[in-house]
């Protein structure tokens, strides 16, 4: 018998919520929500299901129901795109295909690739993750994906490399939000080594069985499921390890409220806002947030000796 240790996003089979149960309870839900949702900008509706993507069901769950797709997919934040509310890009003109990605900067073996080649060449895998915004509402998404260190670990970083700087793609022609100037464009993140090299850090190309979504960061987004969801930049050109730490597009913008770090933890309050509670996308529900966004297991090691820097900003 396989007694190995089996990670807390990865629940047994029956543990999954099964997609019609959640859809059944879901769509009665919806019933009840409020108005506000009927107002969206209309979302680019389902591309067609990729055969190679894994099914539904997969062997990687959570102990609490998926956000059902149609709300996942239609309350975005996407600045790129529409700073308002919705938040869902008019995504006709967004062309996802073909999209190259860069690594370079600090490594043996610097790339640029095909993303479709890519994806040809890498077994994708399904992970039900929560995703925590730093505005205070929350979901739990079935992404699909690989594991981000396979494409770090690609280009072999150098031991001089200390952070991962990932680049959003810029064209204002279709993505009316960077004609906005004041905002610092392209989206930029970061991560440290030990934090892209984390189990949990995750490359998403696809949700709920399907091609991901232009409005949810198609055709590559990050999910760093224990930070605010800022951290989970969308639509990745360039990968790029530096010595220097980066300043990401929210620091750059306002640094007095947000950091580097951006770690879940209802404790420390953003300056506007508590983050004690997280209400539930789609639902009425509201509920404390977890420190770590419930992930500490996982990655509270990684900070175990960086207790001065500010880590849930
Ligand atoms: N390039 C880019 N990535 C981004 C954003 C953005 O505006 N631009 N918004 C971030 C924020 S604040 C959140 S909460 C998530 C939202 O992901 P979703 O729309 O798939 O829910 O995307 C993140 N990634
Ligand atoms: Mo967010």
């Amino acid at each position: 018998m396989f007694v190995g240790r089996r990670p807390g996003w990865r629940l047994p089979d029956n543990d999954a919520t099964p997609e019609a149960v959640f859809w059944s309870r879901r769509e009665a839900l919806a019933l009840t929500a409020s108005a506000g949702f009927s107002a969206l900008a209309r979302p680019q509706r389902s591309q067609a299901a990729l055969p190679e993507y894994p099914p539904h069901t997969s062997r990687f769950g959570l102990s609490q129901p998926l956000t059902a797709e149609k709300y996942a997919t239609s309350y975005n934040n996407y600045y790129e795109f529409d700073s308002g509310r919705a938040r869902a890009p008019q995504a006709g003109s967004f062309k996802t295909k073909p999209w190259r990605v860069v690594i370079d900067g600090l490594v043996e073996e610097a790339q640029s690739f095909d993303l479709d080649d890519f994806l040809g060449k890498v077994p994708l895998e399904e992970r039900l993750y929560r995703h925590r915004c730093v505005e205070g509402w929350a979901m739990a998404v079935p992404w699909i994906g690989f594991p981000l260190k396979v494409l770090v670990n690609l280009a072999r970083p150098l031991g001089s490399a200390k952070y991962l700087r990932l680049e959003s793609f810029m064209d204002p022609e279709t993505a009316p939000g960077q004609k906005q100037f004041w905002y610092p464009w392209p989206y930029v993140e970061a991560l440290t080594i030990a934090e892209a090299d984390n189990e949990l850090s995750f490359l998403v190309t696809g949700a709920y069985g399907k091609a991901l979504l232009a409005q949810n960061g198609a055709p590559l987004r990050l999910a760093t499921p224990w930070k605010y969801g800022f951290k989970s930049i969308k639509s990745i050109v360039r990968l790029s390890l530096t010595e220097e730490r980066p300043i990401t597009f929210w620091e750059r913008q306002q640094p007095q409220e947000y950091g580097f770090w951006a770690n879940v933890n209802p404790d420390v309050p953003h300056p506007r806002w508590s983050q004690a509670w997280e209400r539930l996308l789609g639902t009425d529900e509201r509920r404390p947030t977890k420190i770590w966004n419930g992930y500490g297991d996982y990655v509270a090691s990684i900070y175990a000796t960086l207790d001065k820097e500010p880590l849930f900003k």
